[in-house]
C-alpha cells in the first residue's frame, strides 16, 4: 500500500462546492446529533428539517461526516439515512480524525470535529444547537469537551443556543473568554442553555442586527485573531422547558453516571438520553424547536456574512 494514498481527503458535494466558488451562503453541520442524538426515525426528519430550514434561509447545508474513510463536507440523502440507521457508528471527535480516516469506516463528526473540517475547506458558519464545553465537576474529572479547543483553532462563526444543559455554564464562558473567543447573543442578553431560555449567566455581549453580526466576526478575523467566534439565541420560550426541572434531572443523571463509572466521550449521549427518558418525549420536541431554529439564524448570518462591506 502506498505510503500516500492519492485519493483525496476531503470529498465535498457538488452542490456544496458550486455553492462556495459563487460565494453563495453555506451552513456547516455536525452529524454526531444524527447518530448519537435522537432515535430513528426522528433523526433523519430533524436533519432533513435543519436542511430545510437552512435552505429556506437562503444558504446551503454542509453535513460532515467521516464515510467510507474520507471527510464528507455535504453528505448524500443516502448517506443521510444510513448514518440515521446506524446508531452504533462510533463518535468522531478531534482526537479520532486520523485514526478514523485510516480505517476506512464511518463516523458521526461531533462539533469539534465538524469545525476542522469547515475550517480546512474554509466554510465560515456552523450551526449546532448546544456547543459542548466544560462539564459540571470539570475540576475533578478535567473533562472540558475537544469542542472549545476547537473554537480557538479556526476561523468559523458558530451559531447555536449556548452550551448543551448538561455543562456548567459559567465554567464554559470562563474557558472561552480566557481563549479570547467572543460569545455575542443575538437578540438576548443570557447566555442560554439548549433545552431552556438561560443558563443563568449572561452573554458578554449582545448585538440586535445582523449586519453589525457580521461585521463584527470580519473584524474580529480582520484584527489578526485566528479562532472562532459564538452566537448565541435561545430556543423559543413556548418550547423551553423549565431549567431548575431540567438541572436537577442532569446533577442526579449525572451522580449516578459517575457512580457506574461512566466517563469520556459516552458522558455527554448517555446523560442527553437519561434525560430524554425521564421528561417522556418533552426534551425531544425541545431538540426539535432548538435544532431548527438555530440552523435558520446560522443561515441568516451566513448571508449577512456573504454580503461585503459597503
Ligand atoms: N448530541 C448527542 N450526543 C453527542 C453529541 C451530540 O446527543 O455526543 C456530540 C456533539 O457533536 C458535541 C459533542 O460536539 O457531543 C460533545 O461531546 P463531549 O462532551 O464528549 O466533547
Ligand atoms: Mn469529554
Amino acid at each position: 500500500m502506498p505510503v500516500t494514498d492519492p485519493t483525496p481527503l476531503f470529498s465535498v458535494s457538488e452542490e456544496v462546492a458550486d455553492a462556495m466558488a459563487s460565494g453563495h451562503p453555506v451552513v456547516a453541520l455536525e452529524s454526531s446529533g444524527v447518530v448519537q442524538g435522537l432515535p430513528y426515525p426522528l433523526n433523519l426528519e430533524t436533519a432533513l428539517g435543519i436542511d430545510a430550514a437552512i435552505r429556506a434561509n437562503g444558504a446551503v447545508p454542509a453535513r460532515t461526516a467521516i464515510v467510507n474513510g474520507r471527510f464528507a463536507v455535504g453528505m448524500s440523502p443516502e448517506q443521510l439515512e444510513m448514518f440515521a440507521t446506524s446508531p452504533d457508528m462510533p463518535k468522531i471527535s478531534t482526537r479520532d480524525i486520523g485514526p478514523a480516516l485510516a480505517s476506512g469506516g464511518h463516523g458521526g463528526t461531533t462539533v469539534s470535529a465538524s469545525l476542522v473540517a469547515a475550517g480546512h475547506v474554509g466554510i465560515e458558519v456552523f450551526a449546532v444547537a448546544g456547543i459542548g464545553g466544560v462539564h459540571f465537576g470539570a475540576q475533578q474529572s478535567f473533562d472540558v469537551s475537544a469542542d472549545l479547543i476547537e473554537f480557538t483553532r479556526h476561523r468559523v462563526t458558530t451559531v447555536c443556543a449556548g452550551a448543551k444543559s448538561l455543562l456548567d455554564p459559567a465554567l464554559t464562558l470562563e474557558y472561552l473568554e480566557t481563549q479570547g473567543v467572543p460569545v455575542v447573543g443575538y437578540r438576548c442578553d443570557d447566555f442560554p442553555a439548549y433545552y431552556c431560555v438561560s443558563s443563568g449567566q449572561r452573554n458578554p455581549r449582545r448585538i440586535d442586527n445582523l449586519t453589525e453580526l457580521a461585521a463584527a466576526a470580519r473584524l474580529h478575523w480582520q484584527a489578526g485573531n485566528r479562532g472562532g467566534f459564538l452566537v448565541t439565541h435561545p430556543i423559543a420560550e413556548e418550547d423551553s422547558l423549565p431549567s431548575e426541572e431540567i438541572y436537577g434531572l442532569i446533577h442526579r443523571t449525572q451522580t449516578d453516571a459517575a457512580r457506574a463509572g461512566i466517563s469520556g466521550p459516552a458522558m455527554t449521549p448517555h446523560i442527553l438520553s437519561k434525560v430524554s427518558a425521564a421528561t417522556k418525549g418533552r426534551t425531544a420536541e425541545a431538540n426539535r424547536s432548538v435544532l431548527l431554529s438555530t440552523s435558520a439564524l446560522a443561515a441568516q448570518v451566513a448571508v449577512a456574512m456573504s454580503r461585503r462591506p459597503a
